[in-house]
């Protein structure tokens, strides 16, 4: 585990807008299992499902993958997979295969720094995106799904988690609120709750559970189950 996450503590409060830098690469463990509801849920279903879905001589792809813990789930999961690791955070991809430096050399997992809009994907029967869409411009959405879409092979899975918001605003608030409580009893204070919820204005941007699982279909896909559900966040399978 690595370090505990006090960015926004009293007096270490910047005002910038939300970024994936040093500060939160060092942290970044502790922040993500103290924040997002079923966060280890999700990671052992991806494990799961990686045994079940990946087939031989294919890629598997964990898209911002941030410190690897999607990644390592594949590993953990498929029998000797290829997983191609991609983050455009140079701070969060150093660190990631700082972690992963005893298995740097083996083929069964490769770094790219990289922009995923960027990134060519190609024979993949696992796609692993997991709390990323959210921090995509809306317009860039489709088209990343598309891709995705193109890149897997007949019986290949995306496994995509995201937060959500409802259609509800009474309803949103009501999460909302228990999500902060949830964060609240996970020791982060008020002042560091509001502080973070200040530095993600504009930068997360929410969909709803539905405008996901619309793009899927959209995009090709013709099985999609929501598996996963968690306060305002949620994780959905896609079988091509
Ligand atoms: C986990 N999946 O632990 N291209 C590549 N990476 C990007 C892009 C982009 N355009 N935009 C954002 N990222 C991980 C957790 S965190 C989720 C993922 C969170 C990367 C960004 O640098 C960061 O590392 C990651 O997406 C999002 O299962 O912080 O809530």
């Amino acid at each position: 585990m690595g370090k505990q996450d006090n960015i926004y503590e009293a007096g270490n409060l910047s005002g910038l807008p939300f970024t994936f830098n040093q500060e939160v690469a060092e942290v970044f463990e502790d922040m993500i299992d103290r924040s997002v509801p079923g966060y280890k849920t999700s990671l052992n279903i991806i494990r799961y499902l990686s045994k079940k879905y990946y087939q031989i001589n294919t890629n598997c792809y964990d898209i911002g993958c941030s410190l690897g813990a999607s990644s390592a789930s594949i590993l953990d999961g498929a029998s000797s997979p290829k997983v191609i690791a991609i983050d455009n955070s140079e701070a969060m991809i150093d660190e990631c295969m700082r972690r992963f430096k005893s298995q740097i050399d083996s083929k069964f997992i490769q770094f790219r720094s990289e922009d995923i809009m960027q990134s060519k994907l190609e024979n993949a029967s696992v796609v692993v995106i997991n709390y990323v869409i959210q921090f995509l411009d809306l317009g860039q959405r489709d088209e990343l799904i598309k891709k995705i879409y193109h890149s897997l092979i007949p019986g290949g899975i995306l496994i995509l988690s995201e937060k959500v918001h409802f259609t509800n605003r009474f309803e949103t608030n009501r999460i909302y609120k228990t999500h902060h409580s949830f964060k609240a009893l996970n020791g982060y204070s008020e002042m560091e709750i509001a502080g973070k919820r200040d530095s993600l204005e504009g930068v997360l941007i929410t969909e709803t559970e539905n405008d996901h699982l619309e793009r899927a279909i959209n995009c090709g896909f013709t099985r999609s189950e929501k598996i996963l559900s968690n306060l305002n966040f949620r994780t959905f399978k896609f079988i091509k």
